[in-house]
């Protein structure tokens, strides 16, 4: 049996039950076969493989808060520490009803991959809770923002691991939680990214995830002769990386006609306004049948099982921009009925495994989250030094580095393919690309 056959089989044994988690491994290790092959003896006597899939540590804790009914509520939170390589841990903080061991662990894999191709120095981990902030006043998100940080702050620190915002977390919330941090530590230091602007916090990281999905696009799209404008474009989401990423598609000239939230989809045919989308989700934490509501050119449909919601709109480039696996089968077969060229992840696995396949048997050319959606966290790395050097740079600066590592890892990951054989095939070119730097550092470190 090969390594990575091997690996496969225990991995799946020792984690039966995290599919999602199963779901990531199997992609990364399945694609980077010719990297292990070429290097199967160095790599086996070293267990890069088993090490590279067992967390460093991982932290399970509880979290009581008071609502406003002064009942008290308890959540579970988690941080995992997956990968310190090449830097200290660094991801963000999901707070979602459905958060569980697996899928922290399967958004810590990624990340790991996802902040080596940055080239940026940042390790990987990730966290959060099966807090759900829907509905809650905002004293209730800071009572539990609060006790999440009072067990968290025993295992984070700006040297050591640096959270941020993910699903759920927003600027609010890391307020919150880094007002704990500094009332129990004492010190002011950058802990966590995504921080408000006048407390450490940097320009453009709230745009940056959803900005440079774009950037990438389009760099990957112009080395086709191709270009952004006059696309048609679907997006899924509508947080903070679908919000960002529709405003940039908008300036390149395509027009952005659907997003979605967790219970339906909006299509609107001459283009979504951003404006009444921030509004809507940013300031109100409002439903999306307000935006059709306000808005005469758009539709308004319920979510319904089954149904292929935004992927039923015929589009030339699909951003998925919610959540994992939202994107499935029936789905890539529509996109490609009706005639998609491209699809690039602005959510973290939001396509299947056997959808992702599917999509590049039909030439469609497919950029997985790790590379595309790497702008949020290559960002943060990028608030990191300026609260290390205690300085902030302009939008224009920190904008201006972001489309620079957007074009570079658009080119690693075009490289990286081309090294191996396999042309075209950017979630393989992004798993070699990404692991070979972390490879390089776990071997020059001895067994740890
Ligand atoms: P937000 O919480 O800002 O927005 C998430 C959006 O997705 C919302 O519109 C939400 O709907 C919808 N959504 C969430 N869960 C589900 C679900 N189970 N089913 C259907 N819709 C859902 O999160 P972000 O925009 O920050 O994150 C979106 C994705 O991007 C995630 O996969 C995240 O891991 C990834 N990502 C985020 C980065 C960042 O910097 N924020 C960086 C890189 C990746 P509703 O409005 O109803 O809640
Ligand atoms: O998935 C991700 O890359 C993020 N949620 C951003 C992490 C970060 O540390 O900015």
């Amino acid at each position: 049996m090969s390594y990575v056959d091997e690996v496969l089989e225990v991995v799946q044994k020792k984690n039966a039950d995290q599919p999602e988690f199963l779901q990531a491994v199997t992609e990364v290790l399945d694609s980077l076969r010719p990297v292990i092959d070429a290097n199967e003896e160095l790599y086996r006597k070293n267990a890069i493989l088993e090490r590279i899939t067992e967390p460093d540590r991982q932290f399970i804790f509880r979290v009581p808060w008071v609502d406003d009914k002064g009942q008290v509520q308890v959540n579970r939170g988690f941080r995992v520490q997956f990968n310190n390589a090449i830097g200290p841990y660094k991801g963000g903080l999901r707070l979602h009803p459905s958060v569980n061991l697996g899928i922290i662990k399967f958004l810590g894999f990624e990340q790991i991959f996802k902040n080596s191709l940055t080239t940026l120095p940042i390790g990987g981990g990730k966290g959060g809770s099966d807090f759900d902030p829907k509905g809650k006043s905002d004293r209730e998100i800071m009572a539990f923002c609060q006790s999440f940080m009072t067990e968290l702050s025993k295992y984070i620190g700006a040297d050591v691991d640096v959270p941020a915002g993910d699903i759920g977390t927003g600027a609010r919330e890391i307020g919150f939680m880094f007002g704990q941090y500094k009332r129990i530590r004492g010190t002011f230091e950058g802990v966590l990214t995504g921080k408000g602007l006048t407390y450490g916090g940097s320009l453009a990281r709230t745009e940056a995830t959803g900005y440079g999905l774009l950037y990438l696009t389009q760099e990957m799209l112009k080395c086709h002769g191709q270009s952004m404008e006059g696309k048609t474009v679907c997006v899924s989401g509508a947080g903070n990386v679908a919000i960002y990423a529709i405003q940039k598609a908008h300036q390149m000239g395509a027009k952005v006609v659907t997003c979605s939230d967790s219970t339906g989809w909006i299509y609107d045919p001459e283009g979504i306004d951003v404006e009444l989308l921030k509004e809507i989700k940013e300031v109100k934490r409002a439903r999306l049948t307000e935006y059709a509501a306000a808005r005469k050119s758009a539709e308004y449909h319920e979510k319904k099982n089954g149904e292929h919601g935004v992927w039923s709109v015929k589009c030339d480039i699909a951003l998925p921009c919610a959540t994992q696996n939202e994107l499935d089968i029936e789905d890539a077969k529509m996109l490609v009925a009706n005639g998609v060229i491209a699809v690039c992840e602005g959510a973290n696995m939001p396509t299947t495994l056997d959808a992702t396949k599917y999509l590049q048997q039909n030439k469609v050319m497919f950029v997985g989250g790790k590379a595309a959606n790497a702008g949020g966290v290559a960002t943060s790395a990028l608030e990191m030094s300026q609260n290390s050097e205690r300085l902030s740079w302009t939008f224009e600066e920190v904008d201006s580095k972001l489309q620079d590592i957007m074009i570079t890892i658009y080119h690693n990951i075009d490289d990286a393919a081309k090294r191996y054989g396999v042309e075209g095939d950017y979630v393989a070119g992004a798993n070699i690309a990404g692991f070979e730097k972390v490879v390089v550092a776990m071997l020059a470190q001895g067994v740890c």
